[in-house]
């Protein structure tokens, strides 16, 4: 493993994000991606064990404020996915929405996203702008020419430096198995390297059901709404990677709501201080340490 020394941290990086990501999604066995959308949450999905990484598109809105409808703008995205990639040093797959437009933003997304470090991009088949695939029911979907002209402009443009995952959004959007298997066979050919195929059911069954009837290419789930699936169900599946995709997000939401409401009640920060990750734990995820010796190193002895 090279290790690269980052500003923030030196810490190991991998070697080829891309070819990482690839075996990740391609291994014979089961695969995680954690979701994290910002340096910090990025590098304790690292100490947690993960091999790679989703940037969901709805955490990073929600992180900037934003709502998860192209409201963050796609340099918005690319700045943080580079945070990302810096302070975990592992490999991500970059929810790439719909590609913010046409197949020519979609290809320039794509290329920065890969310069700025990341190992993968996820495009759906939805029109920009795009809604959050569980917030209402309007849900139009690109023509699938179109959409496949979208994933050939992106591959033409990145090769075999980036992953490409295509994102079907038929079952979210009311079509049925055979629109989703339609879709799937066109962006296989269209060049994608997996194919992530979404449902926002409670139980698994779409997914499943798609699984048992397409094998061409790798495929990724989101359960986030079909939690309650043990993930033993996907490795008979012969599924490839499953996605955790907003937890993080939604456990600090939960972890700031609590403790700024007994701030704000107890008008005192003496409760929460054993609630709350210490500064030290703070100074070594980051990686203080290695400030402190490259000063002493880099800096005048005498100042
Ligand atoms: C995301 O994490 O932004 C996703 C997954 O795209 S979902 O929110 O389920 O659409
Ligand atoms: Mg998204």
């Amino acid at each position: 493993m090279d290790q690269k020394v980052f500003i923030s941290k030196p810490i190991g990086a991998v070697e080829n994000p891309t070819k990482t990501l690839l075996d990740l999604i391609y291994s014979s066995d089961l695969s995680f991606l954690m979701e994290a959308h910002d340096g910090l949450s990025a590098a304790i999905a690292r100490q947690a064990g993960f091999k790679g990484l989703w940037a969901s598109g709805l955490s990073i809105s929600s992180a900037l404020g934003y709502r998860d409808a192209n409201e963050a703008s796609w340099t918005d995205v690319v700045h943080v996915v580079e945070r990302m990639a810096d302070a975990s040093g592992l490999p991500i797959l970059v929810d790439g929405d719909s590609g913010f437009g046409n197949f020519n933003n979609a290809r320039l997304l794509a290329m920065k996203l890969l310069q700025h470090g990341a190992a993968g991009v996820c495009l759906e088949d939805k029109v920009f702008p795009k809604r959050n695939s569980f917030v209402g029911d309007r849900h139009p979907l690109v023509d699938i020419d179109e959409f496949s002209g979208r994933l050939r402009a992106v591959k033409d443009m990145t090769g075999n430096d980036l992953v490409l995952v295509g994102r079907i959004e038929a079952l979210i959007a009311g079509y049925g198995l055979d629109e989703a298997l339609r879709r799937a066979d066109a962006y296989a050919d269209a060049g994608a390297d997996a194919i992530l195929i979404h449902s926002r059911k409670s139980d698994a069954n779409e997914v499943l059901g798609f699984a048992k009837q397409w094998q061409r290419l790798p495929i990724v789930i989101v359960p986030t709404k079909y939690y309650r699936t043990p993930v033993s169900a996907y490795r008979d599946a012969g599924i490839s990677t499953v996605i955790w995709a907003n937890h993080a997000m939604r456990a600090a939401v939960a972890g700031m709501r609590a403790v700024c409401g007994r701030i704000a009640t107890e008008e005192s920060i003496a409760g929460i201080e054993p609630e709350v990750a210490t500064l030290d734990e703070i100074f070594d995820l980051l990686g203080y340490d290695e400030l402190a010796s490259a000063e002493d190193r880099y800096l005048p002895k005498d100042k």
